[in-house]
């Protein structure tokens, strides 16, 4: 990787593999959370359309699991780096969970939503919210029974499109943390990247369907690449 001198703004993705050593199961694993259900089944608005129930349940499940989860080594380094790097910095996250922010990290931007708020259909309210939705409980801002999951679904727009795209522009260096490189628009910012003259550097567990795209792609476990990383970028 060029030396860390001609690096001053860095994007960083994050998916599932970064939070899977924290035991919150990743997607396209064996055992993944897609295995019990058919994609096209959970995180569609269609899905929620034909069987609220399902999706309410789905999501409520996953909703209880991650507070009973913690931050894991990668989640802490990356939250030193926020705190120690002086240029600019975003940590694009396609997760749902908040381990990054439950690490200490602030410039987190969750591009797919986030289990722990609830969206009211009726007014556009997004609240915080930890408990369960499948007992359809009232907006807490206008009393409408019309909540679902504040997670962008199959189909639907990824949240600060036009933020992640100005921070690409700036960026000196791409870094994609623990993901298939599966689903787009995520899945095409390394090439978006390239196309800007970005250094691109992957950091998963094996490769992903993008690693090709990358000037450098290490393979590994987040919890040891993540942390070795920082080091590098940081303590030079
Ligand atoms: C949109 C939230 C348009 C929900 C998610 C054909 C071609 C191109 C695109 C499309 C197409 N057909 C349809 C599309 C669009 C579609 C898409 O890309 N489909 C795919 C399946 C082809 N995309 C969309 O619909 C997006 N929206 O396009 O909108 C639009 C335009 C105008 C107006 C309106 C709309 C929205 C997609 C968002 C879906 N929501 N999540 C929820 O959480 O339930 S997607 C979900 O899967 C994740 O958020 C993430 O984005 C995606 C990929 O998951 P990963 O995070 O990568 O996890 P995965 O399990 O796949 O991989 C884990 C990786 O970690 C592995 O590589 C593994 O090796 C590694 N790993 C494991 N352990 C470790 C590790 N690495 C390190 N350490 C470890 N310990």
């Amino acid at each position: 990787m060029a030396d860390r001198s001609d690096i001053r703004n860095i994007v960083i993705l994050t998916g599932a593999g970064v939070s899977a050593e924290s035991g919150i199961d990743t997607f396209r694993a064996e055992g993944g959370l897609w295995e019990q259900h058919r994609v096209e089944d959970v995180a569609t608005p269609e899905a929620f359309e034909r069987d609220p129930e399902l999706v309410l349940r789905f999501y409520d499940m996953r909703r209880e699991a991650i507070q009973t989860k913690q931050p894991n080594p990668a989640h802490e380094a990356l939250a030193k780096l926020d705190r120690e790097w002086s240029g600019e910095l975003l940590i694009v996250t396609q997760n749902v969970d908040d381990l990054h922010e439950r690490a200490g990290a602030n410039r987190v931007l969750h591009m797919h939503g986030t289990h722990l708020n609830a969206w009211c259909t009726a007014c556009d309210i997004r609240s915080p919210w930890r408990g369960t939705l499948i007992d359809r409980p009232a907006c807490p801002d206008c009393g409408e029974k019309a909540l679902r999951p504040d997670v962008v679904w199959f189909g639907e727009m990824p949240y600060e499109m036009d933020r992640i795209f100005a921070a690409l522009r700036e960026a000196d260096l791409f870094v994609s943390i623990g993901t298939s490189g599966a689903v787009y628009p995520a899945a095409g910012f390394v090439r978006n990247a390239r196309d800007l003259g970005v250094q691109t550097l992957e950091l998963n567990l094996e490769a992903s369907q993008g690693s090709h795209w990358f000037d450098e792609s290490r393979h590994g476990p987040a919890s040891v690449l993540v942390p070795e990383w920082v080091e590098e970028i940081v303590g030079r």
